[in-house]
């Protein structure tokens, strides 16, 4: 299988996540973002990664949008499963998934990509081409001090949400699912903020080992949100 992605696409980390719990072997090809267009909208005529070539008999050819990469992956391989059989936990893990994925993701990008453009944020990645990237990123989803202040508020919702749960479990039932999957993946730039990482430790505790459980490294400059570099 090969994945279509940019490598600091925390959609992109989803799919990978999944891939990586399943145990799935696949290779990359990183894109640019803008030039990735040329790529991309051939093949699943949208503009958004991470997309999935199967290349497998049997499988569609392209498959686009994270969550429809869970889907298929589900039916693919079902062991170790991100779904449930039960349809209420099923319904559950398929609004948390939309929840952390669509808003959430949104929005702990746009807290990411401010805290990447202040001076603390750019030591990150100072070269050039990561700079460079971020003010497409911000350019392209009007980001700005006052956006990043509202998706502040609406991703302490959500970690108020996970809270109640991940300190000692899951998000649904008694085991890993799509929805923590999701939550771990979409809110694992934050762990590269200092504040964050100092406010809510269990949190990224847990993110790490999901990342563990997933088979998938933690997002380059993982230490520096603890203020080592
Ligand atoms: N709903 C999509 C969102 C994916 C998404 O927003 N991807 C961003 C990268 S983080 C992207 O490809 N942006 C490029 C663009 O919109 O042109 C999914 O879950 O796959």
């Amino acid at each position: 299988m090969l994945l279509l992605q940019f490598s600091t696409s925390h959609y992109c980390r989803k799919a990978r996540l999944a891939l990586g719990y399943k145990q799935i072997f696949y290779q990359v090809e990183n894109l640019t973002p803008s030039l990735h267009i040329l790529r991309v909208k051939p093949l699943s005529g949208s503009t958004t990664v991470p997309v999935l070539l199967p290349q497998q008999k049997n499988c569609p050819a392209v498959v686009s949008e994270s969550s429809e990469i869970i889907q298929f992956l589900e039916i693919y391989q079902p062991n170790p499963p991100l779904y449930f059989e039960d349809s209420a936990y099923q319904q559950e893990a398929l609004r948390l998934e939309a929840y952390f994925g669509e808003s959430i993701g949104k929005e702990s990008r746009v807290v990411y990509c401010q805290f990447r453009s202040t001076d603390a944020g750019k030591q990150i990645d100072p070269s050039w081409i990561s700079l460079l990237t971020i003010q497409i990123i911000r350019l392209r989803y009007g980001i700005n001090a006052k956006s990043a202040e509202r998706a502040a508020q609406k991703v302490a919702d959500a970690i108020a949400l996970l809270s109640e749960f991940w300190q000692d479990g899951y998000l649904i039932g008694d085991r890993f699912s799509v929805a923590d999957l999701t939550a771990a993946a979409l809110l694992a730039p934050l762990g590269l903020i200092p504040a964050y990482r100092r406010d809510y430790p269990w949190l990224f505790e847990r993110i790490t080992a999901i990342h563990q459980l997933c088979n998938e490294p933690l997002p380059k400059n993982w230490q520096t949100g603890l203020g080592i570099t």
